[in-house]
């Protein structure tokens, strides 16, 4: 816990100060603080950039827009320019981007630079979301993580990161600095809102049993569309449940294991969470290849734990 410096309110303490308190790596430091920097040219893209298409599409065959690529670009230059980075995988890219086969001392980035982009042009909530591993390797178990965040540019930009010491929320201020606003965030046991997403035509009976279960104890749904958002909601209100279960037709849902959902089940661990593919945590979870897919059910414990029932009874 960062005690207030004489002086200094917590509201003051900024990103750099902060993780310098973490007990970590000057690297490590160095690379989220340049991620941070990178993140204030995605907002100038996402105010002002061109809504259009990009007439490209991702390794998922998705049509990416151009504020995909645009935001991919500055993300990967950032890295790359950072000095502290070997390998990249980016959600809008077909191949891991090697920038250096050196490891020493380095990490290896995964990171969706705009998820949730078509949500755009009707002016919602998105997101930027990064996984850090140290060395070369971007197919190692989420549990590996050194480092998780996300960036959420909504009426107000926060940035949320954990460097497996707790969850911490910055604000955006009007000099466009980071400054701390929640310390080391907890969650709830169970929560009172869930999300969820997919088709419910297309859910399994478990799963449809479950948002009936959960409509039943008066639970409020909450669905914007945009994974980064509405994750944030169940991470800051500390109470509730986001799903993207198997769908008929889609075994392993929608949400990509390294961009999506490595890091965000490693911040909600963090903040007392879970999150299961609906038999194991997904930090636990091999991955196979760079574009693999996987049910999610994240948020409060009992609430994953009552899913996995419905879904495993
Ligand atoms: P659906 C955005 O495209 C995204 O990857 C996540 O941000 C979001 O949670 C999900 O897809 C929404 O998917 O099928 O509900 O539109």
């Amino acid at each position: 816990m960062m005690s207030s410096e004489p002086g200094k309110t917590k509201f003051q303490i900024d990103l750099r100060r902060h993780l310098r308190s973490q007990n970590i790596d000057d690297n490590l430091v160095h690379l989220i603080c340049e991620i941070s920097e990178a993140s204030k040219y995605v907002i100038n893209a996402v105010r002002t950039g061109d809504l259009g298409v990009a007439g490209t599409s991702n390794l998922y065959g998705e049509e990416q827009l151009a504020l995909d690529v645009l935001s991919d670009r500055i993300m990967r230059k950032r890295l790359v320019k950072s000095g502290v980075v070997c390998n990249i995988a980016s959600e809008e890219m077909d191949e891991i981007y090697q920038v250096t086969s050196d490891s020493d001392g380095l990490y290896s980035v995964a990171y969706d630079p705009l998820d949730g982009s078509s949500l755009v042009d009707v002016n919602l909530a998105v997101g930027t979301i990064v996984s850090i591993f140290a060395g070369c390797d971007l197919l190692q178990e989420g549990r590996k993580q050194v480092a998780a965040m996300y960036i959420l540019y909504g009426p107000r930009v926060s940035l949320v990161y954990s460097v497996g010491n707790g969850v911490h929320e910055f604000t955006m201020n009007q000099l466009m600095e980071f400054t701390l606003s929640r310390e080391d965030v907890r969650m709830h046991p169970a929560g009172n809102i869930y999300s969820p997403g997919g088709l419910r035509n297309k859910y399994n009976e478990g799963d449809e049993k479950f948002i009936r279960y959960l409509e039943a104890k008066g639970a409020k749904l909450r669905y914007s569309g945009g994974f980064v958002p509405d994750i944030n909601q169940v991470l800051m209100k500390g109470k509730g449940i986001f799903i993207y279960p198997a769908l008929n037709g889609s075994p392993n849902g929608k949400l990509r294991l390294l961009f999506e959902l490595n890091p965000m089940a490693y911040l909600i661990e963090q903040a007392g969470g879970a999150a299961s593919n609906g038999h194991v945590p997904i930090l636990d979870l091999k991955p196979e290849s760079l574009d693999q897919r996987a049910p999610i059910y994240i948020g409060c414990t009992e609430d994953v734990s009552k899913a996995m029932e419905y879904l495993n009874g």
